[in-house]
């Protein structure tokens, strides 16, 4: 077990060499044995319609000397013709003997056949290894399919004192360049950033990525000339009583508000819609206290810093909660160094 444990992990790091590339299907890495143990391939899936992690290590090697092998995948091999044939298929006509598995496939097309597949053809299958790494690495795939619904993570940089600008807005720079980097990292997982018109305003921040999200309820932000569009596919959600500007490589999407605010709902509903499946959020205190409630995770940097002014900036606003009872909780998961700051993430908990 603690062998297949150790390919398991392997198997993991190859998944992620397809992050950021293989949305919406999940991150899959493969390594196969040979008969007495020996490495004899690994695989990842690179790309969504490119092969699947299988068949991606399968086919670098022959049946003669995959035959009576053991392969390891991180989640169950598909039983389905999609962009490629099933991976089930090929693993039995390569003759493997034992199959190691992290997770069962989610993806109800899937779910469980592809392990049947496997046994009815004879080959034995271990299932559950690093389970909860496994589930961890797709945890969007894994809310996607559940869900049907867009994963909403929301990264925030604060001092101790929970704050993102001093009340004159200054902040630059409250985490350093370590932190930053990481930010830039962690947004590549994510197929859409999001950001609000406050913070292109008070900014102008860059924020490179294929996908953008802007919401501009009043189209005030200036589309020729801020840095934020001028690149990536860009959709900007806006009031829907107003008419937008005539500029081709915008997607500006009409949206009904509450209360004179961008209805939240329709937006992340919206994203699913046009296939935007994670969602890393970037904006200041108003709208991160308004995405509360859709956050699935949230990316916490926080700087030995204190501002000590409470007309400084909060890093979320709005919700005003008066009992502790109340509070919205979150479960702790993990802490980073990135010296001098720390990054801690934590998931939204269910009351
Ligand atoms: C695997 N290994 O590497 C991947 C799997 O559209 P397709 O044909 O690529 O199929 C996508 C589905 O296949 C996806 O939703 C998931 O169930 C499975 N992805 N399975 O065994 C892989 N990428
Ligand atoms: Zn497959």
């Amino acid at each position: 077990m603690q062998q297949y444990e150790t390919y398991m992990e392997k198997c993991i790091e190859l998944a992620k060499q397809g992050e950021g590339e293989t949305s919406p299907n999940p991150m899959v890495g493969c390594i196969v044995l040979d008969k007495s143990g020996n490495v004899i391939s690994e695989g990842f899936h690179a790309k969504c319609g490119k092969n699947h992690a299988e068949r991606d290590a399968l086919l670098k090697i022959t049946p003669e000397i995959a035959k009576g092998g053991t392969l390891i995948v991180n989640l169950e091999p598909c039983s389905h013709y999609g962009k490629t044939p099933p991976c089930a298929d090929l693993i039995i006509e390569y003759g493997i003997k034992k199959v190691v598995i992290g997770m069962r496939d989610v993806n109800p097309i899937v779910e469980g056949n592809g392990i049947k597949k496997l046994t009815d053809a004879g080959i034995e299958v271990v299932e559950g290894i690093l389970e909860n790494e496994a589930r961890k690495l797709n945890e969007i795939f894994i809310t996607n399919q559940k869900e049907k619904r867009t994963f909403v993570a929301l990264k925030t940089a604060t001092t101790l004192d929970g704050k993102i600008a001093t009340s004159i807005g200054d902040s630059k720079w409250i985490t350093s360049t370590p932190a930053r980097q990481e930010v830039r990292r962690i947004r590549k997982k994510y197929d859409a950033i999001l950001t609000s018109s406050s913070t292109i305003i008070a900014d102008n921040p860059t924020m490179e990525h294929k996908n953008k999200i802007i919401l501009d309820r009043t189209l005030k932000t200036d589309f020729k000339n801020a840095n934020i569009y001028k690149s990536g596919n860009i959709h900007v959600f806006f009031d829907k009583n107003l008419t937008p500007p005539q500029i081709p490589d915008i997607n500006f999407i009409p949206t009904p508000t509450i209360n004179e605010k961008l209805d939240i709902e329709f937006i992340i509903k919206k994203a699913y819609k046009i296939g935007i499946m994670s969602i890393l959020a970037e904006c200041g205190g108003k709208l991160n206290g308004a995405l509360l409630n859709y956050t699935d995770k949230i990316y916490h940097f926080l700087a030995p810093k204190i501002i000590s002014d409470n007309t400084a900036k909060s890093a979320f606003d709005g919700k005003n909660i008066t009992l502790i009872r109340d509070t919205l909780d979150f479960k702790f998961d993990d802490m980073q160094t990135f010296e001098p700051d720390i990054m801690l993430t934590y998931y939204k908990m269910q009351k």
